[in-house]
């Protein structure tokens, strides 16, 4: 079986010297399950070695000790897999513009091959070592179930506009994984040094590792977990932060140590009723409108990426008295007069997770209890990129713009501060779930 060749999309041209074929992994770190490598491995076949390289930056934007902590140790596990493969893994540490072109010159590779992500700075990483290698560079999205620019050529307006065009390339693209070969020809390169690699980081040390066990197996453990024990309550369930109902596995996804494709394959292959579809919803569909956002529109990362009326009934309401006001340090001490918001920023802070229902409520505070709209947005992704285990991804930028700025949303009932963006508050929490079981448990 040979992977559907629109997954792949070419990044550059250049000449085939017919040397080992590369595969820069960077947002899908794991050995199964993942198109890039298997890409990979059948442009190798046979008669060429297949090196997977891993480029360390030594302070990715954001991100702290818990993070780094949680991807090494998820790509040692990784690294070691490939080896029983005959695959051997580069940790490239550095600049990936400087770091990538010395490996392909020094090994005298033919073919480079890499993961897809809309996020601007691996954009920018792409652009630089295509403009310093000259054989040919592809991309593959191993990441969605879809490819992003197969789904749409454009930004979609919200769920309901996506909805029909990824059913619609279901049955092309929700298909089983083939096998990975070993490799025939090896090629020998030292191991990775994971010590030196760890002396090298410049981040964050305050926001230390959490709980959660990192790597591919975990994520699949995780994944049969989900699916025993929690998926036949998600319908009913999910919305509840207090009843363990949601598959907890957006860390593995982020980091790519495990695939969304394999998640939704065992997830159809359990179930075909009311839970499943939902949660395949969200993991599918959902999911993959916001890599569609960051894709499309440039300004992801800013207020000024919501759409037109959002823009402009924040900004009418700009000056409207805020009942409380707090600075980003009083926001992340968890210092508001809200236990039940005060609650969520620790879930957040002491698991790296917070439940997705809470994350909404916790956006929309930040928005009704800032001094504007812009300093909201800036409090809230800063928290959200520090503290939660699947921060700086394209669902933690959607999720905080739909939140605060109406993005796949319509116009609600004018209110102040809020104008026309959807409201939120406590006294709707307390309908749904019980908030003083939540606050006993995180406050
Ligand atoms: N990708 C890399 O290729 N090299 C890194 O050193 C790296 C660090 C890193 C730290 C935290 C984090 O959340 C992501 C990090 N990533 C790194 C990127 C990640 O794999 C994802 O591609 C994006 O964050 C989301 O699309």
């Amino acid at each position: 079986m040979t992977m559907n060749p629109s997954r792949a999309r070419i990044v550059a041209q250049g000449e085939d010297s017919g040397g080992p074929v590369v595969y820069w992994m960077s947002r899908d770190q794991r050995s199964r399950d993942n198109w890039a490598l298997i890409h990979a491995r059948e442009l190798a076949g046979s008669n060429r070695a297949l090196v997977v390289a891993f480029c360390l930056v030594p302070s990715y934007p954001g991100a702290t000790l818990r993070h780094y902590d949680f991807m090494l140790k998820g790509l040692e596990q990784t690294a070691h897999d490939l080896r029983e493969m005959n695959i051997p893994f580069a940790l490239l540490m550095g600049d990936p513009a400087q770091e990538l072109p010395a490996l392909c010159e020094q090994i005298g590779a033919g073919l480079l091959v890499t993961d897809f992500d809309p996020l601007r700075i691996k954009g920018q990483w792409l652009k630089a070592v295509a403009s310093r290698v000259d054989i040919p560079l592809l991309q593959v999205d191993a990441h969605n179930v879809v490819p992003a620019w197969v789904t749409s050529d454009k930004q979609e307006y919200a769920a309901r506009t996506i909805r029909p065009k990824i059913h619609r390339l279901l049955p092309e693209y929700l298909e089983d994984f083939p096998e990975l070969e070993p490799c025939a020809k090896s090629l020998e390169l030292p191991g990775p040094d994971w010590t030196t690699a760890r002396a090298l980081l410049r981040v964050d040390e305050g926001v230390g590792p959490v709980a959660l066990p990192s790597g591919e197996s975990h994520g699949l453990h995780g994944l049969v977990t989900f699916l025993d024990e929690r998926l036949l309550r998600y319908a009913e369930a999910s919305n509840d932060p207090n009843a363990d109902a949601v598959s907890k596995l957006s860390a593995y996804l982020h980091f790519g140590q495990l695939s969304a494709q394999r998640v939704a394959l065992e997830t159809a292959r359990r179930a075909r009723d009311e839970n499943a579809e939902n949660f395949l919803e969200q993991l599918v569909v959902r999911r993959e409108l916001s890599d569609n956002f960051c894709l499309y529109n440039p300004q992801y990362e800013t207020l000024a990426a919501a759409p037109e009326w959002a823009i402009k009934t924040l900004d009418d309401h700009r000056d409207d008295p805020r009942p409380y006001l707090y600075t980003l340090e009083q926001f992340e001490r968890a210092e508001t007069h809200s236990d039940l918001w005060n609650a969520a920023q620790m879930q957040m802070v002491s698991t790296g997770f917070m439940h997705g229902y809470m994350r909404m409520f916790w956006a929309k505070k930040i928005l009704e209890w800032s001094i504007s709209p812009e300093q909201a947005f800036m409090t809230a992704l800063t928290l959200n990129d520090r503290y939660q285990l699947d921060g700086r991804d394209p669902n933690g930028y959607v999720g905080v713009l739909w939140s605060m700025a109406g993005i796949h949303d319509r116009p609600w009932k004018e209110r102040p501060v809020y104008g026309k963006v959807r409201y939120m508050n406590e006294n709707g929490c307390r309908r749904k779930f019980d908030v003083g079981a939540y606050i006993a448990k995180y406050g």
